[in-house]
């Protein structure tokens, strides 16, 4: 038996919102006699993201995956695909010389820039968050704040020190079964999927905003043991009567990603063994704190706001609870009524 469907055809939008459109329409409504510096850093953080959405949509056949130094099949040297995100966004953000400063994940050193390099921003960033997952083709991501740099002087170490409520911008990109750019300036969150038959970030979810409740629970069950007897409750809770659903990814930009757009709680709280918790404050944590709180959401350590903490040092870790905001009010409770014991 033969079928034949028509296809419908795809109405085309000839006047979509771009990121790039949209990105220089928020400069003029919120910052018209701005320098354009600002609108620069987020053109070239898209930049960086389409390199990156590009390099993992062909990491297989290019042979990225594995381990960094790997020689493929020609002889040649490839980079593994962490490597190569970081050297990406660094290569973009460098290139406009118009950021002072950035944290990054994977080296423990900050890049430093040359003085007359320097401008009036700190961008603290994961290039390539959930490496694990690399090779088995599940969701990766970036995560990215941006942060006013605190003076006219030439940088200092621990600039970078600065409490989550300093933060100017902040956002993250999925290559998931789409690439997507979510991103909020500080007025909503915004979420872009990239076209690729354009090769422009299009606006697809404007005004995000996260459900005041949700019915998903996610955090790795597999530390059950190690977890402290708070979250142990609470997440006993969540299988009784109607029960939760539970999913876990085990890639931050993903498991958020579908906090954000179902609504429910993400958990990466403290464990016996990582007292602290494993996620990085300054470049995991807070972006998606950010986030969070511009849907409508909530992000917190488990006794106070994740962007209230001003960071000691740039690799910190903090254990996190973020998502809908009935979801995240409960464990706060039931970690309360813990420590009050
Ligand atoms: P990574 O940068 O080594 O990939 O670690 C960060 C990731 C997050 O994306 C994710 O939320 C978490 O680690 C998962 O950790 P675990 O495997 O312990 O559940």
């Amino acid at each position: 038996m033969i079928f034949f469907q028509k296809m419908a055809q795809e109405p085309i939008d000839t006047n979509c919102m771009t990121l790039t459109r949209w990105i220089l329409a928020e400069q003029k409504k919120y910052a018209p006699t701005g320098t354009g510096d600002f609108t620069q850093l987020l053109a070239s953080l898209q930049t960086a993201v389409k390199a990156v959405s590009a390099a993992v949509r062909r990491a297989g056949i290019s042979d990225m995956f594995g381990v960094a130094g790997n020689v493929n099949v020609q002889g040649e040297e490839v980079k593994k695909l962490d490597v190569l995100a970081n050297e990406l966004f660094i290569n973009m953000l460098r290139k406009i010389l118009k950021f002072c400063h950035h944290i990054y994940q994977e080296n423990d050193n900050e890049i430093e820039v040359e003085t007359e390099r320097q401008g009036k921003y700190i961008v603290t960033f994961d290039p390539l968050d959930g490496s694990s997952n690399i090779d088995c083709l599940v969701s990766i991501g970036s995560i990215f704040a941006i942060f006013k740099k605190p003076h006219d002087e030439p940088l200092a170490p621990g600039d970078a020190l600065q409490s989550g409520r300093q933060i100017i911008a902040a956002g993250y990109a999925l290559y998931g079964s789409a690439t997507m750019m979510v991103l909020s300036a500080g007025h909503g969150v915004n979420g872009f999927m990239l076209d690729p038959s354009i090769g422009e970030f299009v606006l697809s979810d404007p005004d995000m905003k996260i459900k005041p409740r949700g019915k998903i629970y996610s955090i790795n069950e597999g530390y059950e043991e190690k977890w402290e007897p708070a979250v142990k409750e609470y997440v006993k809770s969540k299988k009784m009567g109607t029960p939760y659903g539970s999913r876990y990814i085990g890639s931050m930009v993903a498991d958020v990603h579908r906090t954000l757009k179902y609504g429910g709680i993400f958990m990466y709280p403290a464990t016996v063994d990582s007292p602290k918790g494993k996620l990085r404050v300054l470049y995991e944590c807070m972006p998606m704190a950010y986030i969070m709180e511009q849907a409508g959401g909530m992000a917190s350590t488990g006794t106070k706001p994740i962007l209230d903490i001003v960071p000691t040092s740039l690799h910190q870790r903090s254990p996190i609870f973020l998502g809908s905001k009935d979801d995240v009010e409960e464990i706060l409770e039931v970690i309360a009524k813990h420590a009050a014991k």
